[in-house]
C-alpha cells in the first residue's frame, strides 16, 4: 500500500455505510482466476478455446503467434494507452476472426472449459458465496468472453443470481455455430466505454455508492466509471506479472496491490471486515 491510512479510511467509512451499500466490480482473467499454478501459466477465456483440441493445430499456431506479439504489448510500461488501444482492439480483432473462422460449437464451450487448466483463485468459494449470502451485486467486467467465462463459473458452482457479467458474447447461429461476436468489442482499455454503455446497471445499483474493486491491469480502474454518487472506491490490484517494471505504477493506481498473490485472500478478509 502506498497510504495504508487513506486504506483505513475507507475501510472504516464503509463499515460505517453498512454492507448493503456495497457493490464489488471485477475484472475476470487473472484476476478472479489464477494467472499460474505450479509454475505454468493458467489460461484466460481467450486461451481456453486456443489451446483446445476442438480448434485446428493452425489456427492453434495462428493464435498463440497473436499472444505473443500483443501481450507483450498490453503489459508494456513504457507504452502509453494511447498507443497500445489501436494494437488491443488489432489483437482482438484478429483472434475473434480466427475463432469464427472456426466455426466453433456452442455445445463445445462446457468441454473446452472442463478440459481446460482454467482455475479460479484460492477462496474463490468464499469470495462468491459470502457476496451471494449478503445479496451484494458482483459485477464481473471481462474484456475477456463471456460465454466462456460464465461457464467457469457455472462448472466452479459459483454463477449465483447475484452475479452480473459485461463482457464479449458470442453470437450463434440457428446451428448453434459461431457466426460473430456481439455488440461493442470490449478490450483492456476501452472498460470506461463498456461502462458508459450500460448505465441502466449502475441506475440500478444507485443505493449502492461504495465500491469494492478488482482487477489486474491498470485498465481495469476504469471498470466503476459508470457508478452513481459514488462515496467510496477500494481498488485492489493483482500485480501478476513484470513485477518490478510495473510496481510503482500500480502502487500509484491502486490502493492495495498484491504482488504473485495466487489467492483472494485478501479480498476475502477486507470483505469480512466490512460485514
Ligand atoms: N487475451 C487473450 N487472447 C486474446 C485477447 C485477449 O488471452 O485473443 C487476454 C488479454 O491478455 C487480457 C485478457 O488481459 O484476455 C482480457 O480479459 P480480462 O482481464 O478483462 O478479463
Amino acid at each position: 500500500m502506498r497510504d495504508p491510512q487513506k486504506v483505513q479510511e475507507i475501510m472504516q467509512s464503509m463499515v460505517k455505510a453498512g454492507f448493503n451499500t456495497l457493490q464489488v466490480i471485477s475484472d475476470f482473467d487473472m484476476t478472479l482466476t489464477r494467472f499460474a499454478y505450479n509454475g505454468k501459466r493458467c489460461p484466460t477465456c481467450h486461451n481456453i478455446m486456443d489451446n483446445s483440441k476442438l480448434i485446428s493445430s493452425e489456427c492453434r499456431a495462428k493464435l498463440k503467434e497473436l499472444l505473443d506479439t500483443y501481450y507483450p504489448i498490453e503489459i508494456d510500461s513504457s507504452l502509453s494507452v494511447e498507443e497500445k488501444l489501436p494494437l488491443m482492439v488489432e489483437w482482438w480483432t484478429k483472434a475473434h476472426d480466427l475463432l469464427i473462422q472456426q466455426a466453433i460449437k456452442k455445445d463445445h464451450l462446457a468441454v473446452m472449459v472442463n478440459e481446460s487448466d482454467a482455475m479460479l483463485r484460492d477462496g474463490f468459494q468464499l469470495f462468491f458465496d459470502h457476496l451471494h449470502k449478503h445479496n451484494v451485486p458482483l459485477l464481473i467486467f471481462s474484456a475477456g468472453v463471456g460465454d466462456i467465462l460464465e461457464e467457469v463459473i457455472r462448472q466452479a458452482g459459483v454463477f449465483h443470481p447475484n452475479v452480473k457479467v459485461f463482457s464479449n458474447y458470442m453470437d450463434f447461429d440457428e446451428a448453434g455455430v459461431l457466426r460473430a461476436f456481439k455488440g461493442e468489442l470490449i478490450h483492456v482499455y476501452n472498460k470506461r466505454e463498456g461502462a458508459m454503455l450500460n448505465t441502466g446497471h449502475f441506475q440500478e445499483l444507485r443505493a449502492r455508492p461504495n465500491v469494492l474493486l478488482l482487477g489486474d491491469s491498470l485498465g481495469d480502474l476504469n471498470m466503476a466509471d459508470g457508478v452513481q454518487d459514488m462515496q467510496n472506491i477500494l481498488k485492489i490490484g493483482f500485480l501478476n506479472d513484470k513485477v518490478e517494471e510495473r510496481k510503482q505504477a500500480y502502487l500509484d493506481s491502486y490502493d492495495i496491490v498484491l504482488v504473485k498473490d495466487e489467492t483472494m485472500e485478501v479480498p476475502n478478509a477486507i470483505l469480512l471486515y466490512l460485514t
